[in-house]
């Protein structure tokens, strides 16, 4: 007998006849998320291409309450452009599928990282994109947490990663509530029992345990930190318990190599000691 107090199935319930599973896109150590074909998605005729995110079975219960969570999360967000979509979602049966749109260019992680171009040696020298490109991707990614923020809600895990990439180079918010099905795990370090990602975390999140748009808007300034570097790891060289100490004394990461001035005091100030000094998305997505 199933403890977890399951939501009611309401309008955003679609049969599972209707999806046709076609390929896999990611595993996690409690969930997979595959590509799918969905039929006449509420009563609108023909064919979409979406992906399923779905539980593995006999998953801890943290798991599948954070993946519920999630699909509350996301049926509570309207329609935004720099957020990602949900379709729908199969819970009368396990196990449970969440539906959303599929985006095809993968995590933004994974993108800049396939576009280094490496010259003679380990060191990247230049890339196929431009800072246009790249200022732009930082542009959605604010304007979308702009809009995740105005609805009241924090996502707690931005991170390149957890950002997709559509066929038309625009930049979505995704995986909401700090899922802890956690894909790359060794980006989610452990402090106590729990995986963290720890370099992703304002300080007051990571010693307080306190979380805020505010310290959304930290995390932020480390994934424009990724994009610069095209999806290097935050910290470079230095461990998870390093990372801590280093920033309950005040120290931030350096200016990135091509990093222009501009762009690097933005990070500098997402990374304000004092919650209330980081600039709002509204702020950023402007001044970016
Ligand atoms: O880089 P990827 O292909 O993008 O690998 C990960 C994997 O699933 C595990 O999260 C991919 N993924 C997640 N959500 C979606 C989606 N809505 N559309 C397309 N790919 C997705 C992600």
């Amino acid at each position: 007998v199933s403890p977890i107090k399951l939501p009611p199935l309401d309008e955003w319930e679609v049969s599972r006849e209707a999806i046709v599973i076609i390929g896999r896109l990611g595993e996690g150590s409690f969930g997979e998320v595959l590509k799918a074909e969905c039929y006449d998605l509420h009563g609108s005729q023909g064919v979409h291409t979406v992906a399923v995110k779905k539980l593995k079975e006999h998953c801890p219960r943290e798991e599948v309450e954070a993946f519920y969570r999630e699909l509350q999360m996301m049926k509570s967000l309207p329609l935004h452009p720099n957020v990602i979509q949900l379709c729908g979602c199969c819970t009368s049966q396990e196990p449970a599928f969440i539906i959303m749109e599929f985006v095809s260019n993968g995590n933004l992680q994974q993108y800049l990282r396939d576009r280094r171009s490496y010259g003679n040696g380990r060191q990247w020298t230049a890339a196929t994109l431009t800072t246009r490109d790249l200022t732009a991707f930082a542009v959605h990614v604010a304007s979308g947490m702009d809009f995740v923020s105005s609805q009241g809600l924090l996502h707690r895990d931005l991170a390149a990663r957890n950002v997709l990439v559509s066929d038309e180079l625009v930049c979505k918010v995704s995986d909401f509530g700090l899922s802890r099905d956690v894909i790359n795990c060794r980006e989610y370090e452990s402090k106590t029992k729990r995986c963290l990602p720890l370099r992703w975390m304002s300080p007051e999140s990571l010693f307080d345990n306190i979380y805020s748009t505010k310290s959304d808007v930290w995390s932020f300034g480390v994934l424009l930190w990724e994009i610069v570097t095209l999806g290097s790891s935050p910290y470079p060289g230095m461990t998870g318990r390093d990372v801590m100490e280093m920033i309950d004394q005040g120290y931030r990461m350096d200016r990135p190599r091509h990093c222009p001035k501009p762009l690097y005091d933005v990070m500098r100030d997402c990374w304000s000691a004092e919650p209330n000094a980081r600039p709002s998305f509204k702020a950023l997505t402007d001044r970016l």
